[in-house]
């Protein structure tokens, strides 16, 4: 792996470190990402299933699709890049984690206070009540599950679009982006706000910003540093660096 002195030096001194996940760090657990030639939305349409219209239009569709999203979900393991963060955070001293995706491998992998931008498949909401809930049943024969409370329909907890962000979320992620030194942004296209403003909130407050992808991306012009390759074998070199520094 070839990293910058800069980058070097960072991690042996940086006492604060904020990271950015996308569906890249999943794919080698085996959760396709959602862009690119062979990603989710190369076979599905997003205005389809993730925003709210389609899903009051065709809510059996949508269950249908994220109760298979579900299981694949449940299938898989958390991947060398995950388990690396999960250790960062005891080499910090401020750490903060940063998720835009919904399968929650990290928190599988042992990471705490996830920053969860976009929600997470494990819970849903009634759309009446608010009620959350965090196990549902839903059946081939009544795909749409509903409320025991106020019988509302109930949908999956994941911020789709032209919905606001989990309130304070975001607001507690911005801070974090602000104050660190080391910022990390991995496996996302960077194309969905707000969350792809947080690297550029970073180096803007001074923070080095660093960007772990297969590929460049777009923003990749406004980073100081990118590392091309797999989070799962760039992560857990970076993090056995700082822990040798630490001794
Ligand atoms: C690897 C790898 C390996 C692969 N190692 N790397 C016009 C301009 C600007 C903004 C807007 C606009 N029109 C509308 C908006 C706002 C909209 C938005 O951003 N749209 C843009 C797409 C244009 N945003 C919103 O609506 C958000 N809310 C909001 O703004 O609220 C305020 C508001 C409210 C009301 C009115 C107006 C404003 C909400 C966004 C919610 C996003 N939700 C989704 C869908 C969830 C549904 C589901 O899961 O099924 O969340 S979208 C989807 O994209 C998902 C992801 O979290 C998100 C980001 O994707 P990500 O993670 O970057 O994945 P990919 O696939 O894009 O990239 C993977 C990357 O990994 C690639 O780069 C690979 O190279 C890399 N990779 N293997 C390392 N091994
Ligand atoms: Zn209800």
């Amino acid at each position: 792996m070839n990293i910058s002195n800069k980058l070097c030096s960072l991690l042996h001194t940086t006492e604060s470190i904020c990271v950015l996940t996308g569906a890249g760090i999943s794919a080698e657990s085996g959760v396709e990402t959602f862009r690119g030639s062979n990603g989710l939305w190369s076979k599905l349409k997003p205005e389809e299933l993730a925003n709210f219209d389609a899903f009051m239009r065709n809510p059996d569709l949508v269950w249908e699709w994220y109760n298979y999203q579900k299981k694949i979900i449940h299938d898989v393991k958390p991947n060398p890049a995950h388990y690396a963060l999960a250790h960062l955070q005891d080499l910090v001293k401020d750490f903060t984690l940063i998720t835009q995706n919904i399968d929650n491998l990290h928190i599988r992998a042992g990471s705490k206070n996830v920053l969860e931008l976009h929600g997470n498949i494990e819970r849903s909401y009634c759309i009446s009540c608010g009620k959350s809930v965090t196990h549902v049943e839903v059946t081939l024969e009544n795909k749409v599950p509903h409320c025991s409370s106020c019988h509302g329909i109930i949908r999956p907890d994941i911020v789709w679009f032209g919905e606001m962000l989990p309130e304070g979320v975001f607001e507690m992620a911005t801070d974090a982006a602000t104050r660190c030194e080391l910022f990390l942004s991995i496996g996302t296209s960077a194309v969905v706000y707000p969350a792809a403003n947080l690297p550029l909130i970073a180096r803007k407050q001074g923070a080095y910003v660093v960007e772990i992808n297969m590929e460049r991306t777009e923003i990749s012009n406004s980073v100081d540093e990118t590392l091309l390759g797999k989070a799962g074998e760039i992560l857990p070199q970076l993090v056995k660096m700082k822990e040798e520094i630490k001794g």
